[in-house]
């Protein structure tokens, strides 16, 4: 299987607030890194750069003011004589306006946000641009007709909605790969997030619409982070209700448990009958993960590749969340040389 991957990747190195403290994200340049050591010691398969996509292939999945605010928004934090990573501090919700974006950088970060855990540093719209432009280059290869493909996005994008970021993303690297596919003829697409968390960005992005298709597999909400979206009950709306599908599950769930829920996720995505599917893959539903609460194991891995690979659709495997740097690497590829050993 093909990999796509960028350098750029490193320019991109922020913090996050822990035990009220301000720390290295977990989200660091080593994971990327040491998912690509792992492609290569694995033999998985080639190894390319990306190519430069054009701005519009991002605003397809966001707003046209968002993907300007990720832009210019280091140049208006630093022109306040700040030089530490930008992080919001207030956010519009409930009756709070919601409707008009802020004309100071202060107020724009919460307007733009979910939450303080994507924080914006000097590198962050290169690398930010560049992982899209990795999603774009390896869908693109599928499109032609490659049977599948393996971006290594770093930052990662499933918890980016159409007009905010959080949780580690920016741009959502899934969806603005699932837009490509119907810009260049598709008809159906299906997105299925395998990343403990879940993929409330995508969600929002394709809600109200029939021609994405979207499961997600992740920590119940009740008591794992996002928190607000994700619960059993949000199935989309207006025509794209039933084309939203949400498997919450019960923190310690073991492969056995999680494999009931990807099968009934597999089975309506074969029913769906889609060009592409578009698979946000995250492997922190692993036992050693330091903030999830899944057990899968490293040969689980293996399985659930297995499993993808056995509904026999031309796929795209975009990394998203993973955070025990030792065993990322492992887990990744186990789940691409599973589906390929599985077709
Ligand atoms: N102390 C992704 O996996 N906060 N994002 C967790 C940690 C946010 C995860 C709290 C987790 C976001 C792409
Ligand atoms: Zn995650």
């Amino acid at each position: 299987m093909l990999t796509v991957f960028s350098d750029n990747h490193r320019l991109h190195h922020g913090c996050e607030l822990k035990d009220g403290a301000v720390t290295p994200s977990f989200e660091n340049p080593q994971r990327a890194d040491t998912v690509l050591a792992r492609v290569r010691s694995a033999g998985l398969g080639d190894v390319i750069g990306a190519q430069a996509f054009d701005r519009a292939c991002y605003v397809a999945a966001h707003s046209e003011r968002y993907v300007a605010f990720l832009e210019n928004a280091w140049a208006e934090w630093t022109a306040t004589g700040k030089t530490h990573d930008a992080l919001p501090l207030v956010w519009p919700v409930r009756d709070l306006a919601i409707d008009r974006e802020p004309g100071f950088i202060d107020g724009k970060l919460g307007f733009y946000a979910m939450d303080a855990g994507a924080p914006i540093t000097a590198g962050t719209w290169q690398a930010v641009r560049s992982s899209a432009d990795v999603a774009l280059t390896a869908m693109q290869r599928v499109i032609d007709g490659a049977p599948s493909a393996f971006a290594l996005c770093r930052p990662p994008g499933h918890h980016a909605a159409r007009e905010y970021m959080g949780g580690y993303c920016y741009l959502n690297n899934a969806a603005i790969a699932a837009e490509r596919c119907l810009s260049q003829g598709a008809e159906r697409v299906a997105v299925l997030d395998v990343d403990f968390h879940h993929g409330n960005g995508t969600q929002n992005i394709f809600y109200d619409r029939p021609d994405v298709f979207f499961a997600s597999i992740h920590g119940d909400p009740h008591v794992s982070y996002p928190y607000f979206s994700g619960f059993e009950h949000e199935r989309g709306a207006g025509a794209g209700e039933g084309f939203t599908l949400n498997y919450p599950l019960a923190r310690g769930t073991v492969w056995t448990g999680y494999r009931q829920a990807l099968s009934d996720a597999l089975g309506r995505i074969v029913a769906y009958k889609p060009d592409f599917l578009v698979v946000s893959l995250g492997v922190d539903t692993f036992e050693g993960d330091p903030i999830s609460h899944f057990k899968l194991t490293s040969d689980d891995f293996l399985r659930l590749g297995a499993d993808i690979a056995g509904a026999g659709i031309a796929t795209l495997f975009v990394m998203e969340g993973g955070y025990m740097v030792d065993e990322i690497g492992i887990n990744a590829v186990n789940t691409l040389q599973g589906f390929e050993g599985g077709r």
